[in-house]
Formats: C-alpha cells, sequence, structure tokens
C-alpha cells in the first residue's frame, strides 16, 4: 500500500496509563512524531481512576514498577509491599516527569472514531473536542479494565441517596477521592469481586449499616499486607535487574512459578501443610504457586476449594453466612483471586448485613433505597462495585473502522481474532497493547504492557528503516494464531467460567457463543512466539 499522504502524527497513543505512556515516550524517543491522548485530566490510567477506599496493588509493588526495573525510576522507594491506590498514582505521575511525556498528550479528550482511509494509508481521527487529524499508526493502550459496567437497574435514577460506580467515586474540587463519611449512614455495595473485596471492609468500620448485596462469592484469599523498611527497600533495588529477569520466566510475570507436582502426588498431610504455607504467605502464591495442575483437573482443584472454604468456616461465625461466602459455581483461581484484608471477619461486624441477590434480587430502586420483594433496604449510599467490560469494551466504545469501513466491533462480534494480540486483519497499522489474546491482558500488566510497547516500538522501527508504511497480519497467521489461543483456553477449568475475561454471546437463533478475550499460553511462551515473528523479518505479516 503506497503512502499517498503524509499524516499529522506518525503514531496516536490512546490511553495515559502505565502502558500507554511508556510507550508515547518510547516513539518520541526513536524519532517518530506521536500524539497522545486520554480522557482523564492526567496520566495514570487505572490508578488515576480507582480512587476508591481500600483500593490498592494486589502485586507486590517492587514486581509491578516496571519503571524501576527500565531505570526510569531507580531511586523510587514504596512504602508498602502491596501499594495503595495514591501511592500508585503519585508514582505513575513521577515516572511521567521523568519521561516529560505530558508535553505529547491531549488531556480530558477522546477518541470518538478512528476511520482507516483505504486511499491515503492513514488513519483519520476524531476527537470529542472537534479535533480531526490523521496519523500513520493507531495504539491503543486502553487497558483491560477500564470500560466501567454500571448495570441498567430500574429505578436508579428515582434513587435520592448518592450513587456511583467504583471506579468513578466522588472527587473534590481538587481531584483527590471525596472523603465520605460514612457514620450515621447506610451504605449498599453491589459486587464482590476484587473491587467490592477491597472495599467492603473499609466502609464497614464507620458505615451505620452496611449491605453487601452479593451475586455470587468468589474465592478470597489473605493479602498480607506490610510495610516495607528502609534496609528491605534497600535491598530490593539492588535486586531489581534480577526481579525482572525472574518476573520473565513466569507465566503471569507475577513473581511466582508452580510447584511441578500434582495435587494427587502428595499425603494429605503434606498437601494440608503446602495450603497453610501458602495461605499465610503475602500475595497471590496460593493462586499462582500451587500444584501444577490447579488450574487443569477438578480433582485437583477440589483439594485447594476445599481447604479455602474450611478457611472461611473458620473466619465466619454465622455458619450460614460463612455458607453464602462459599463458591459453588466455579473451582478455585478460575475467576480472578480477589486478596482481602479482613474480608470475611467483616461478616462478624453486627452492622454487615449479606443480602444475596441471587436467590432474591433487587427488582428496582426506589426513592429510599434498594425494593426487594415487598421489603425496601434504606439505603443512603449505593456504591456499584459492578466490575467493567473487559479487555474489549474500552475499544467497543470507539467507532473503530478498518479496510473498506469494516466495523472493529462487527468483525470482533463474536469474539476477537488477532495475530499475537497484537493486530487484526482489515485493520492496518493498528496496534492493541495489553489488548486481546495477548500476553499481556492476563499477566501482570506493569511487566508485561512495557514490554509489548518495546516490541511493537522495533516493529515500527524496522519497518522504518526499510520503507515499510503499512502492516497488518496474514489470515493464516491470524488464524492461526487465534485457534491456539481458544484451544489453550478451553483445556482449562476456567473454560466454564463466567469472569470478565469471557465474552459471552447469545446468538439470535439461540446458541450462545463463549470465547475467552486473554491469552493463557503464559508470558515466556508469548514472548518467545513474538521473538521468533521478529527475528524471522516479522513473518506472518504482510509488510509494504
Ligand atoms: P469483577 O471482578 O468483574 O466483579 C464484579 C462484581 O460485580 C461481581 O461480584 C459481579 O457478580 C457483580 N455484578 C456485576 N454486575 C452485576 C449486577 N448487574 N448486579 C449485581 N452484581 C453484579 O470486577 P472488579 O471491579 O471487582 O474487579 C475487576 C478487576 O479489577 C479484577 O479482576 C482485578 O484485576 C482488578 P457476578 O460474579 O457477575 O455474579
Amino acid at each position: 500500500m503506497p503512502n499517498k499522504i503524509a499524516p499529522d502524527f506518525d503514531a496516536l497513543v490512546i490511553g495515559a496509563g502505565v502502558t500507554g505512556i511508556y510507550q508515547t515516550y518510547l516513539l518520541d524517543q526513536n524519532g517518530m512524531s506521536v500524539l497522545g491522548v486520554d480522557a482523564a485530566e492526567d496520566v495514570g490510567g487505572t490508578w488515576y481512576w480507582n480512587r476508591y477506599p481500600g483500593c490498592r496493588l494486589d502485586t507486590e509493588s517492587y514486581a509491578y514498577g516496571y519503571f524501576a526495573l527500565k531505570g526510569i525510576m531507580p531511586d523510587w522507594t514504596w512504602s508498602e509491599n502491596f501499594a495503595a491506590q495514591p501511592e500508585m498514582l503519585r508514582y505513575v505521575n513521577a515516572a511521567a516527569d521523568k519521561m516529560d511525556i505530558r508535553r505529547l498528550y491531549k488531556f480530558k479528550t477522546k477518541v470518538v472514531s478512528a476511520l482507516y482511509n483505504d486511499d491515503a494509508n492513514v488513519w483519520d481521527i476524531k476527537l470529542d473536542d472537534g479535533t480531526d487529524l490523521s496519523c500513520r499508526y493507531l495504539i491503543s493502550a486502553t487497558g483491560p479494565l477500564s470500560a466501567s459496567n454500571m448495570p441498567d437497574y430500574k429505578g436508579i435514577d428515582t434513587f435520592q441517596g448518592e450513587a456511583f460506580h467504583s471506579s468513578r467515586w466522588p472527587r473534590d474540587q481538587d481531584g483527590k477521592a471525596k472523603n465520605i463519611d460514612f457514620a450515621g449512614k447506610r451504605v449498599g455495595v453491589i459486587g464482590t469481586g476484587a473491587t467490592g473485596v477491597q472495599i467492603i471492609p473499609i466502609v464497614a468500620e464507620t458505615a451505620q449499616d452496611l449491605f453487601v448485596f452479593q451475586r455470587t462469592p468468589n474465592w478470597c484469599t489473605p493479602l498480607g499486607n506490610s510495610a516495607l523498611s528502609t534496609e528491605e527497600m534497600d535491598l530490593i533495588r539492588r535486586r531489581f535487574p534480577t526481579i525482572l529477569e525472574y518476573v520473565k520466566t513466569t507465566p503471569t510475570a507475577f513473581p511466582y512459578h508452580r510447584d511441578n507436582r500434582k495435587a494427587s502426588e502428595v499425603s494429605e498431610e503434606e498437601r494440608t501443610a503446602f495450603f497453610e504455607d501458602l495461605y499465610d504467605r503475602p500475595g497471590y502464591g496460593i493462586w499462582l504457586s500451587g500444584f501444577r495442575d490447579l488450574l487443569m483437573s477438578k480433582d485437583s482443584n477440589k483439594f485447594l476449594a476445599d481447604f479455602v472454604a474450611k478457611k472461611i468456616r473458620q473466619r465466619v461465625h454465622d455458619p450460614k453466612v460463612a455458607e453464602k461466602l462459599i463458591p459453588v459455581d466455579h473451582p478455585f483461581g478460575a475467576k480472578r483471586v480477589p486478596m482481602e484484608t479482613n474480608y470475611y471477619e467483616t461478616y462478624n461486624r453486627e452492622n454487615v448485613h449479606l443480602v444475596d441477590i441471587k436467590e432474591s434480587p433487587i427488582d428496582e430502586f426506589v426513592e429510599g433505597g434498594a425494593k426487594i420483594g415487598n421489603e425496601i433496604c434504606e439505603l443512603d449510599v449505593i456504591i456499584f462495585a459492578t466490575g467493567f467490560d473487559g479487555v474489549t469494551g474500552s475499544l467497543d466504545r470507539i467507532d473503530i473502522r478498518g479496510h473498506r469501513g469494516q466495523r472493529l466491533i462487527d468483525a470482533w462480534a463474536e469474539g476477537p481474532s488477532t495475530f499475537l494480540g497484537l493486530q487484526a486483519k482489515g485493520f492496518p497499522n493498528f496496534f492493541t497493547l495489553v489488548g486481546p489474546h495477548n500476553g499481556s491482558a492476563f499477566c501482570n500488566v506493569g511487566v508485561c504492557g512495557a514490554l509489548q510497547a518495546e516490541w511493537v516500538t522495533r516493529m515500527l522501527l524496522y519497518m522504518n528503516a526499510r520503507g515499510f508504511t503499512y502492516a497488518q497480519p496474514k489470515q493464516a497467521a491470524e488464524d492461526e494464531w487465534t485457534n491456539a489461543v481458544y484451544a489453550d483456553f478451553a483445556r482449562t477449568l476456567m473454560a466454564d467460567t463466567n469472569a470478565w475475561w469471557i465474552k459471552v454471546t447469545n446468538k439470535p437463533d439461540g446458541t450462545v457463543v463463549r470465547r475467552t478475550l486473554v491469552y493463557v499460553g503464559g508470558g515466556p511462551e508469548y514472548r518467545k512466539r513474538c521473538e521468533e515473528v521478529a527475528y524471522n523479518g516479522y513473518e506472518g505479516f504482510e509488510l509494504s
């Protein structure tokens, strides 16, 4: 495809989160003209939007901070093993200062549409401030969890109290999260995923009454957070390069490898001792460093699920409440395991009430609260911790059209089809970082997103050096990749579970299609494939 006109920018990057600002920085450093766009007032992405009480990393801070690993932030001092949101936002801001990135961004601006111009081989972009511009390469770094899922409950507009989604926490004039005083208030939290599990124990401390509206319980395990001493931080800082090398070897880029044994290969005593040890350790270990067949074998999984269920029964005093908090619909770890701090003990408080909305659904909201059957649950505040339209949700909200006007939302109607999760045939020069079917969305984003931005930068430099201005996958490469992604996922226990990483399509003929949005083949395998493709002259891509 010849280059007919010079675009306004070589590249447009959508998103100023951890991955987006690094991508913008890399392109700028390598002499490309680049514009970044973000709906927020400043950098931060997920750390900008999620300001609810209790919001924090459940990745070890030092293993998330790729900036430190790449030498951009070598002096940063983390105060806790699992940093809270304000510290995370300060961190991303400090990194943005270091990269001097804000001069390249348009904030408080959304991309409304991106239309590939077949004749000119550019993307025509429309922004919501009325600006029209063009770019050669369109790169999305919109984050896997940025499009809020706000349920369409009947009557929510008639509710007289405050109601908001967890990722849109009310803010003061200075932009900081509003410190809502819950004392004397009746608060409802809808949703018990990773977000709800972080919010609930904090709000319970001061609310007059807290009603937890639970549709499905999750398997939650202790976070085990603690402060980091100066000595510990000094040691971590000295080990940054080793930590990066280590996390690159693990499937999810978190600092955990699976145990080599199958659960059935050890005695019951040994198994229990192993689980006890994992349960007491901070972080994701119990999920990611358990027996190697945890997510492949129902029998193996049941050992751990039974162990965690027993812990829940020990920690929650009322046996009926405890049973309601134990998942029955999905194996342990088949959905994201929320990391908790005093979550289960919170249900022992007199002011906390668990409402099973699968058993007794909320019919509608009325002026004074939630109507369930003939009862009104009186509320002053409702927090929707109802999650996100995962991975592709943020792209679906932009009118993206490729060759001959084909809409991305139509092309991916029953699930994404991509090569390496980075490009889709029919959408030339469009790259999706931390997007569907690549080794970032189901990975420690702070590490995997950055590695991917580096890979894309190298590909664009390769193209520039050879005078190529057009890249899209070949059909065969895309089919092979997509089929492998679906097949890998189908082999796991995650395949039958509803979570934000599965797209469910109800077809007009009554059939239901369930497709994974994420790649579960593991980071090392993903990067190996990407390196092979690059080494072989970007084999699988049509370049011209
Ligand atoms: P999640 O993990 O998707 O959890 C959303 C929760 O909200 C979950 O309990 C849902 O129940 C519930 N939900 C969703 N829609 C409704 C409606 N309409 N009514 C009642 N309850 C509802 O999102 P989170 O924000 O907690 O976590 C997202 C990620 O952020 C997490 O994986 C981390 O990586 C960081 P359901 O299970 O669907 O029955």
